[in-house]
This record gives structure tokens, C-alpha cells and sequence, in this order.
């Protein structure tokens, strides 16, 4: 049955010109970064779990995992309804063992778990340094702040976690994405913009000195968080500067911008100056709320931008979200198999076709085509896609996340 649909869908697209094979071959060899954090809603295994910097995660869903046993336990589950191999994305607070030190002092050896965890279910591994959810970070100051003490404790804690990644790095035989975020800002309008941005430079500077081969540095901006409506110190300029200055990666988080500001607009100018992008794919609500992922505007956008400019080896997908509300490996599966999908469809598009319309300005075929492929019979290529990389077709992976929940996760306390 599916063969049969399978073979009449693959000729729909060929008629147009596509090759429906070599786009599920592309599309296999994509990895996302599948962040963690949305398993125990940013808890981390170091601190007090009370996550601050801005952002919030809402919802009480029973089931969360509370520690690192649980959480793999999810991931595994949630990893089997995704098709393909992926990474995941780790943060410096779900350290294992670290008996008491501080995020200074973390070393490879307490990401040792991770790295054999992942070799073992034939995931990668990208890595970010937590600079929130700390007494330390409760100033609202960071890599910016005006106290020489905070600021080197935060200098120190990236270090150490770059370190981490060169390790990952060499583990796992293939790059680890580092992503800097800081949430440092204020809730009122200030006086001096400049000095937090100048100490933020400073510091960044100092970080990066030693050179790691495998190690990707990104940097993320925001446009403000709870707490830092009036001013971030980490602006989109500040970070798109200086990842062109020192050629590291920038981050482009789709929650971060104004609401009505198209995200994927920025890839094909930035790419001309950045080497490397690190996407985080969330959904804002009004705000930065990281909603999960849905197949929207935004996130198809970003698919095709990345496919029409043939970019796929200059960007990480990294997705940002967490939702406390619904069951958490639902939500998981959900916004990656949604942006799996929205790579697929944008895989499965007539560019070479879209692009001569355009160059020629035929306008009206170009309108007529992009509204056109939008019925065309792409569910049943994902569908076949599952099949082959052997993860439940369709919808029976919902039924599967809820027999999982009744029989590990309501048993939980
Ligand atoms: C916050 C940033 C950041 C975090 C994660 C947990 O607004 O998007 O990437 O969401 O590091
Ligand atoms: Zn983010």
C-alpha cells in the first residue's frame, strides 16, 4: 500500500524535476541538534533546579526526569521516533558527579556518562555553557559584569567548558558546536550601553585564546528576556560584529527577534561574511516563550533558505524549546520530527525549476509553482522516509509515547 503510494508521489515530483531519492539521501545525512533540556525543563543535574536568566519554563506534566538516568531513558525513547542519526545538544549543568564543585571547575571527566551514552545510541554531541540559574549570574551580570570576581568566574566556567568540547570533539570524531549564551541585561533603561559591551568583548576575547580544532564557538544574541526589557548587553549587532571579527560561528535563535522580523532573511546576507551558523529553532508566543516547534512559516523558511543556498554544511540546526504543559517526550518528538519534515518538504521542492523562473522573471510561474507544491504529496515521501529508517510511521508513535507514560513515566514521583 505504501509502496504504491510511495511510487505514484515519487513520480508526482519528478514530473516537476525533482529527485525524490536523492533528497531523502541528502536529508538522512542532516544531523539536528537535539537539545536536552527539554526533558527536565533546564533542571540540570548541578544546581537547585530553579532556572533564572530570564527565561521560563511553565507547566507541571507528571513525569519529568529528575535525574541523569531518567533523562537518557526519554532521550532514548524519544530518539527512537526520529528518523536518522543525530546529535544532542548538552548543557554545562547536566555535569555528572561533580560532587559538590562549582561550574568553574567542571572537567571532561564529568561528561564521560554523556560520551559513552551517545557512542553507544550513535548520537553526536553539541555542548552549551551555563551561565544562568546560578547565585553567580544573580546580578543579572555575567561575562559583563562590573565585579571583576563574577566576571572571571564566568571567564573560567567557558574555558572549562570549551575544554569539555575539544573532548567531545575527539570522542566522537566529528566537531562540537559550543553555543554562548548570556543573559546579561537590565530591567530599566540605562545610561551607559557601552561599558557592559565593551567587558563582554574582553572577556569573550580572553575565552577564545587557546585554539581548539574540532571546537565550533557560536555566540547567541537576544533581543531582551524577563528582567531585561530595556537593554541586552549581547545584542544581535554585538554578536553578529564579533563572530565576523574572529570568524567564529553566530547563533540565530528564531525566538530572539522582533515578532514580525523574518529570521531566515538573515542567512544568505550573514553567510557572506559568517562561515558557520548555529540555528536554535523555538517558537515565540508574543514573547520569547519557546513554545514547541510547529511546522510554521518560520521554520519552513528557514528549511528552504538553507537548502535553495545550499548551505547545509556552513549551519547547525540546534532546536530551543521546552514545554512543561504536555508530555515532555511528546514535545520533544514533535518539534524535531517537524523540523526533520520542514527539511524534507524544502528538500522535495523544484529549486533548479523555481530559481530559472525567477532569474528570467517570469514571476508568474514562479507564484504558480510555489502554490502548486504545496499539495504535492509530500507526507507519503515522509511516511516511506520513516519507513526506511525504521521509526514508526505516521501517527502510531503517539500511541507508543503513551504507553511509555503509563508505564515508566506516571510511576515516577
Ligand atoms: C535563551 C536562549 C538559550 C536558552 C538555552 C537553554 O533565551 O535561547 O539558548 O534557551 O540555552
Ligand atoms: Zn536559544
Amino acid at each position: 500500500m505504501l509502496e504504491e503510494q510511495f511510487n505514484y508521489a515519487k513520480k508526482q515530483y519528478e514530473k516537476i524535476g525533482v529527485d525524490v531519492e536523492k533528497s531523502m539521501d541528502i536529508l538522512s545525512k542532516i544531523k539536528i541538534s537535539i537539545h536536552c533540556w527539554q526533558g527536565d525543563d533546564i533542571g540540570g543535574f548541578m544546581n537547585d533546579n530553579n532556572v533564572s536568566g530570564g527565561i521560563m519554563v511553565t507547566g507541571n506534566y507528571p513525569g519529568k526526569a529528575s535525574n541523569v538516568e531518567e533523562l537518557r531513558q526519554d532521550m532514548e525513547k524519544m530518539l527512537s521516533f526520529i528518523p536518522a542519526k543525530h546529535k544532542i545538544s548538552l548543557h554545562a549543568i547536566y555535569a555528572e558527579n561533580t560532587n559538590g564543585i562549582d561550574l568553574d571547575k567542571i572537567e571532561p571527566k564529568h561528561f564521560e556518562g554523556w560520551v559513552s551514552w551517545a557512542k553507544k545510541n550513535g548520537v553526536g554531541i553539541d555542548f552549551n555553557p551555563t551561565l544562568f540559574s546560578h547565585p553567580k549570574s544573580s546580578s543579572g551580570f555575567t561575562l559583563s559584569s562590573s565585579d571583576k570576581n563574577i566576571r572571571n568566574f564566568w571567564i573560567e566556567h567557558v574555558k572549562a567548558c570549551r575544554k569539555i568540547c575539544a573532548y567531545i570533539a575527539k570522542e566522537m570524531s566529528m566537531p562540537c558546536v559550543n553555543n554562548i549564551w548570556i543573559a546579561d541585561g537590565l530591567k530599566d533603561i540605562p545610561v551607559d550601553r557601552l561599558s557592559p559591551r565593551l567587558r563582554l568583548k574582553e572577556s569573550l576575547d580572553e575565552i577564545l585564546k587557546e585554539k581548539y580544532d574540532n571546537v565550533i564557538d557560536s555566540v547567541e544574541s537576544k533581543l531582551f528576556g524577563i528582567g531585561t526589557e530595556s537593554y541586552v548587553v549581547g545584542s544581535h549587532e554585538f554578536y553578529m560584529g564579533y563572530a565576523m571579527q574572529k570568524g567564529i560561528s553566530l547563533t540565530l535563535d528564531t525566538g530572539h527577534f522582533h515578532l514580525t522580523e523574518n529570521v531566515a532573511d538573515k542567512l544568505s546576507a550573514l553567510s557572506l561574511y559568517i562561515n558557520h551558523f548555529l540555528f536554535h529553532i523555538s517558537r515565540p508566543i508574543r514573547w520569547d516563550s519557546d513554545h514547541v516547534v510547529i511546522m510554521d512559516d518560520t521554520l519552513c523558511s528557514v528549511a528552504e533558505e538553507i537548502t535553495r543556498n545550499n548551505i547545509i554544511d556552513k549551519v547547525s540546526i540546534g532546536l530551543d524549546f521546552f514545554d512543561g504543559s504536555i508530555n515532555r517526550i511528546a514535545a520533544w518528538a514533535i518539534g524535531t520530527r517537524n523540523t526533520v519534515k520542514a527539511l524534507l518538504i524544502a528538500l522535495l521542492q523544484p529549486t533548479d525549476m523555481l530559481f530559472k523562473y525567477e532569474h528570467e522573471n517570469d514571476y508568474t510561474r514562479r507564484l504558480a509553482m510555489l502554490e502548486e507544491i504545496k499539495t504535492y504529496p509530500f507526507g507519503i515521501i515522509w511516511d516511506e522516509y520513516c519507513r526506511r529508517q525504521n521509526v514508526p510511521i505516521g501517527t502510531t508513535w503517539i500511541d507508543e509515547c503513551f504507553k511509555y507514560e503509563n508505564e515508566i513515566l506516571i510511576k515516577r514521583k
